[in-house]
């Protein structure tokens, strides 16, 4: 019993660790849901897994024409997309900047910043249109606090805290919601693609401490996406009990 259901929702890196929770938290509430991803056996498995309407959408979120075209050619019933969650993405690497690889630094802008802003902007005339809708961005404490070896990733997502915000003031007055979720360390593959597949590396990462879940992350989706139609947060911040601020850096010679 919540105060608004999103009737249909749409979830990008719905194959990972915190969108197929949030899939599954959508799919309790009965909410339709167009999932997209690149690994379509994980896609399958996830539609097979729920008990609600489920289309699937194969592409790399990087691909600007694929989103077009797959976004504006939906099946009629699940073209009315309501909610949004941009949540594709990843962090590659955690040398000094001057040691990173500049692929991995293109892969990063073109997932997390790239991606997220064209898929927005190819449902957005849809919701405006409807005079209904909600973007909710994934974005990070990475993208309000620095650290070593975060550079680009904490930079893209520097980025999608700014266009949240920048969106709404877009917005304003077209009834469509917009909320950037910041989490901080959450156990899913997340350092495991960071790491390249390092399973030693990913898992300090994680080791001795109690992160996020997927769930944790996914409560915050939920709560946003299901408030009454006039309440917008407009930022989450969330983080693990254990996890806190570190103090600044100073060089002593
Ligand atoms: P996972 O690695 O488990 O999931 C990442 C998801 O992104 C996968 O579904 C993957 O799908 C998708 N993805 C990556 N690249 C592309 C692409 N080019 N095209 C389409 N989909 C893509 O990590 P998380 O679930 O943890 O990460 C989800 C989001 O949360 C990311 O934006 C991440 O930056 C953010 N985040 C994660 C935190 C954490 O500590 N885990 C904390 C704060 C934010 P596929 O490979 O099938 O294409
Ligand atoms: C993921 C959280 O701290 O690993 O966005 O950058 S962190």
């Amino acid at each position: 019993n919540v105060p608004h259901k999103p009737e249909l929702v749409m979830i990008t890196g719905a194959t990972g660790g915190f969108g197929s929770a949030f899939a599954r938290r959508f799919a309790a509430l009965g909410s339709k849901l167009v999932l997209v991803g690149r690994r379509t056996e994980k896609l399958n498995a996830l539609r097979d897994e729920l008990k609600t309407e489920v289309h699937t959408v194969e592409l790399d979120i990087r691909d600007r024409k694929a989103i077009d075209q797959a976004f504006g050619s939906l099946p009629t019933e699940f073209a009315a997309v309501e909610t949004l969650v941009n949540n594709a993405g990843l962090a590659l690497g955690a040398d000094p900047a001057q040691k990173s690889d500049p692929d991995d630094w293109e892969t990063m802008i073109d997932t997390n910043d790239k991606g997220l802003v064209f898929a927005t902007r190819a449902l957005l005339p849809g919701m405006i249109e409807r005079g209904r809708g909600h973007v909710i961005n994934i974005g990070s404490t990475a993208g309000s606090y620095p650290y070593p070896g975060g550079h680009v990733y904490c930079a893209s997502k520097a980025f999608v805290k700014q266009f949240s915000l920048a969106l709404r003031a877009d917005l304003q007055g077209t009834g469509v919601r917009v909320t950037n979720v910041e989490p901080g360390m959450c156990e899913t593959d997340f350092s495991l693609v960071r790491f390249k597949g390092d399973t030693e590396k990913a898992g300090k990462v994680y080791a001795n401490t109690t992160p996020l879940t997927a769930d944790d992350v996914a409560e915050a989706v939920f709560w946003a996406a299901t408030l009454p139609p006039h309440f917008n947060v407009n930022r989450v911040e969330i983080m693990p009990t254990t996890q806190a601020f570190g103090p600044l850096a100073i060089h002593r010679s």
